[in-house]
């Protein structure tokens, strides 16, 4: 099954974010583990900036240790690694830096096709979440200010429109604040294609009000990193709010 199609499944589902030079190779096999039993949708991997040479060699630990399917989070050309499955093809469509919109694609596009990875359209949105966060200062763009759902929703319409096939709304790593369940109900009522949901998510609760809200996919990074067990307890709400 195309990794595409596994977004478009109607259910809610759950990516574990992994960030591939933070942790040792004996975490990465154990959260992997875990979120194999617990029954993940998806690993995401990536970093706004990595200062290793890991990547290739954490997928392939994720990958011995369960089947989930790992996809891609580049945070810029060097993080393409063909032993994931898919990668998020991000265009940045909250900022207006051409490099982020069009620019490192036309530089990864020739290494993508050569790696066979199946290549995710996705419109990447940053929203503001009250200081600046490693994405916006890396990305050199502005994110969209918390309040402001209708210029969240019209840019997640754009992104649509323009062929984009998911919408990601992220408040960056380690958000004091996630975005709002207004902000994720007004985007939602506005689009058709999925709608993922990430930054600062640090308990269950919070992430099951924010599937209720409309997002179809919630992202969680720092939190498991420390807290891996409670893996299980986020599973546990998504699968109550699919009536599991
Ligand atoms: C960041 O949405 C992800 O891009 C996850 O954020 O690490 O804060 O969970 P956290």
């Amino acid at each position: 099954m195309k990794t595409l199609d596994r977004f478009l499944k109607p259910q809610k589902q759950l990516a574990v974010l992994i960030d591939p030079d933070k942790l040792s190779d004996n975490q990465y096999a154990e959260i992997s583990k875990i979120a194999g039993e617990a029954g993940v949708n998806f690993l995401f991997v990536g970093g706004s900036l990595l200062t290793s040479d890991t990547l290739f060699r954490c997928i392939r630990i994720l990958k011995e240790n369960s089947n989930i399917p790992v996809v891609l989070f580049p945070g810029n050309t060097y993080q393409i690694s063909r032993n994931a499955d898919a990668i998020l093809f991000l265009s940045l469509i909250s900022g207006r830096n051409p490099d982020m919109l069009i620019g490192m694609h036309v530089i990864s596009a020739p290494y993508i096709k050569l790696s066979g990875l199946e290549a995710i359209p996705t419109g990447y949105m940053l929203i503001d979440s009250g200081k600046p966060t490693s994405v916006t200062y890396m990305s050199n763009s502005m994110p969209i200010p918390r309040d402001k759902k209708d210029i969240a929703a019209c840019t997640a319409m754009a992104g649509e429109m323009l062929g984009l096939r998911l919408i990601y709304m992220d408040a960056g790593s380690g958000a004091d604040v996630t975005i709002s369940e207004e902000m994720i109900r007004f985007v939602k009522g506005s689009i058709e294609v999925p709608l993922v949901i990430g930054g600062g998510i640090k308990s269950p609760e919070i992430a099951e009000k924010m599937l209720i809200a409309g997002a179809d996919t919630i992202v969680v990074g720092n939190h498991f990193e420390k807290n891996p067990k409670e893996i299980f307890d986020f599973m546990d709400v998504v699968r109550k709010v699919n009536g599991q």
